[in-house]
């Protein structure tokens, strides 16, 4: 017998690292009848149990009350199965009839694993492959999802806003999103991300090809002066259709050349040269070089403006840029020691609190994190890692606290575009934290909000393409509706809820008014269902800290 109210288990559908703590939730909506009881019925003591794949049982509980969640309008409880660690596949049922043992809830078969964390991992890593621009994805690497070179910009014109005569040579880097875009801001905060992951463990091979990959696009995107274009846009919006169409119909141009697209430059490329020093010491010698140039022409330009031109492609459109100023400087500082930057930070420190996570926007947290990295540090450097860790500890445990107080166990309190990725975001800085104070608490808490994206969350969705039974089959993404494949392209991390639902005259569908069901897996909801670069890089570190930090090891 099933519930006719809708009683709803919450669990993350991929599964549960063997060590991790592992908890599902039931979520009872506050209105209307319930064939299990009242609302107003407690269900904290009902019955749950774990089984194998035979059907045998694993463990048995109880559930316990975690509270009432209001952006759901959700009495939320809670069901603990940590005990259960043998690696396989399982299944939760739970028993919330009035009559006991009516079964009113059973989850899909996940797994108790380590292994899905290189899984998932690795499509993350593989998704960013099939962002590649420019270049043709053959079937032996991209399987059904093949397709032949297009979009090359190697040769192409400046926007007519540049007024500027001649051609570029743009060719390569990832498409931003679901669109045909290829952006510096945004670019910098994701392969800066993923690089982050690079130097904090031992990186997979495939994911230093994607990042040189981007990164060899950035450093064409640099102007014989220092500074450094903007993006690469196609004159009007492409339409659902493949890039080898979309350049038949129109053209793409180079745009702007702004503080903000110079300054995430400049990080970005500082810290490759951290990643690929002992890889490839010319290249990284390269890198350093051109972001040191990018730093310079920025100080002597503190207030070019990014193109306002959003007809083709977005605008990333940043007034502040103290913080990318402060990214920059951190990064370039560590890897040069340069008096003249050291200097600046203490001011930069000032100036750019401590964030909860990194944002194409606000991008303190690479200054902190870089401080808060750097090695072998004596005398004043030792007072500045000092800082800029105890400020880590400090918005740690705030995230640990919100997260504690949260019915779905979430740390952020809005649903803005792309909270998959906001979520991520602050995962990673628990992690980070986490890699000099060893606090249990920071790797579960991560672990706990990475549940979230993969499914124990309030629309039963697993938001990476792929990954489950539940996963978005319509992503806003050109490539994924036009290639003639039905299933999406794999790894793609979804926007998720977002509640300003700014695709509603689109007519996206989403189920309810209420925030914590703005998500619909629809093509047209470019709000909620969309992917983006800087969503997948972090959800790829945390995925990548999480496996070295709970296993030790790589596998
Ligand atoms: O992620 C961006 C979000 O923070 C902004 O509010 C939104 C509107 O400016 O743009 C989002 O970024 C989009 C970009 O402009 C174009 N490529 C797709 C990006 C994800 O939707």
């Amino acid at each position: 017998m099933s519930c006719k109210v809708e009683c709803k288990i919450r669990y993350n559908h991929v599964g549960y690292g063997v060590k991790f703590p592992k908890r599902f939730f039931v979520a009872v909506p506050a209105v209307g009848e319930s064939a299990c009881g009242s609302n107003m019925r407690d269900y904290a003591g009902a019955r749950f149990v774990v089984v194998g794949e035979s059907g045998a049982l694993a463990f048995e509980g109880t559930l316990a009350k975690r509270g009432f969640c209001d952006y759901t309008r959700e009495m939320v409880y809670e069901g603990d199965f940590s005990n259960v660690a043998a690696p396989g596949k399982y299944k939760i049922k739970v028993f919330l009839g009035s009559d006991e043992g009516t079964l009113c809830l059973a989850s899909h078969e996940f797994s108790v694993s380590d292994e899905w964390f290189s899984r998932q991992l690795m499509a993350n890593i593989k998704s960013f492959y099939f962002q590649r621009s420019g270049v043709a994805l053959p079937v032996e690497k991209a399987g059904k999802w093949a397709r032949p070179a297009a979009h090359l910009d190697d040769c192409i014109a400046f926007h007519a806003i540049m007024n500027r005569e001649g051609t570029w040579n743009a060719h390569g880097g990832w498409y931003d999103a679901g669109d045909y875009g290829k952006y510096i801001v945004n670019g910098g905060v994701s392969v800066g991300t993923l690089l982050l992951a690079c130097e904090m463990c031992p990186p997979e091979p495939t994911l230093l090809e994607e990042i040189r990959f981007e990164l060899d696009f950035f450093l064409r995107m640099q102007d014989a002066d220092g500074g450094v274009f903007f993006k690469v846009t196609p004159g009007h919006w492409d339409g659902f259709m493949m890039p080898v169409d979309s350049d038949v119909m129109q053209k793409r141009f180079i745009m702007g050349k702004s503080t903000s697209s110079t300054l995430n430059f400049a990080g970005a490329l500082a810290q490759a040269h951290r990643v690929f020093q002992k890889l490839d010491p010319d290249y990284a010698a390269r890198c350093l070089a051109a972001s040191r140039r990018a730093y310079e022409w920025a100080v002597q330009n503190p207030d070019a403006d990014w193109p306002h031109n959003t007809e083709g492609s977005g605008g990333y459109g940043d007034e502040h840029v103290e913080d990318e100023f402060f990214w920059a400087r951190a990064m370039l500082y560590r890897e040069s020691r340069d008096p003249a930057l050291r200097a600046q930070l203490p001011g930069d420190m000032l100036l750019n609190p401590v964030q909860p996570c990194l944002s194409w926007r606000d991008t303190h947290n690479f200054g902190w994190m870089a401080l808060a990295l750097l090695d072998a540090p004596s005398g004043a450097d030792a007072d500045l890692q000092k800082n800029a860790r105890t400020e880590l500890e400090r918005i740690s445990a705030e995230i640990v606290n919100l997260h504690e107080a949260d019915a779905y166990g979430l740390s952020i309190r809005k649903f803005v575009w792309g909270s998959n990725g906001e979520i991520a975001n602050h995962a990673l800085t628990l992690l980070v934290t986490y890699s000099w104070t060893r606090d249990p608490k920071l790797l579960n808490t991560a672990m706990e909000l990475v549940h979230f994206v993969y499914g124990r969350n309030p629309v039963d969705t697993s938001f990476v393409t792929g990954s489950a039974w539940s996963s978005p089959m319509h992503p806003h993404h050109r490539i994924c509706h036009s290639d003639g494949v039905e299933e999406p392209i794999p790894g793609l991390l979804v926007g998720g809820l977002n509640n300003d639902r700014q695709d509603l005259h689109r007519m996206a569908h989403y189920s309810s008014d209420l925030p914590g069901f703005a998500y619909t897996d629809e093509r047209c909801s470019f709000a909620s269902n969309e992917t983006a670069i800087n969503w997948n890089a972090p959800l790829t570190a945390a995925l990548a800290l999480i496996r070295y930090y709970s296993l030790g090891q790589n596998t």
